[in-house]
């Protein structure tokens, strides 16, 4: 139940991992909806590295705003980039521990 924000220019923007992501503009009473929690989505093989949030607010002429998600291992949780590559398309990369190799996993047991 957990939220992350990271702010860029005027807006904050808020990673709520299998929720909903949200756009406030500075000052504004209410955020704008950048998508609900839709599905894993990384590459084959690696499904649980990417998400997908999407249904947001729709744009003016354009989409639905969405939310794609790159999850990296780090040592705290952390939103650590934002960027709009297109309009009303967001790019999101959050780091966490539970991303993080299990150092109990046998491919280290190499000794
Ligand atoms: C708002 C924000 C921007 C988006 C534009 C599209 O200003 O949501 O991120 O690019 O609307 O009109």
């Amino acid at each position: 139940d957990k939220c992350f924000d990271r702010n860029v220019q005027q807006y904050t923007y808020e990673f709520c991992p299998f929720g909903q992501n949200t756009q406030k503009d500075t000052g504004a009473y209410s955020g704008t909806s950048l998508g609900s929690f839709k599905k894993w989505s990384g590459p084959e093989g690696e499904k649980y590295t990417r998400q997908h949030y999407g249904d947001g607010q729709q744009c003016w002429n354009g989409p639905k705003r969405s939310t794609d998600i790159t999850i990296q291992c780090g040592v705290e949780n952390e939103l650590v980039e934002v960027t709009e590559p297109a309009k009303c398309e967001y790019e999101f990369t959050f780091r966490t521990p539970l991303a993080c190799p299990d150092p109990d996993v046998g491919v280290h047991e190499e000794l």
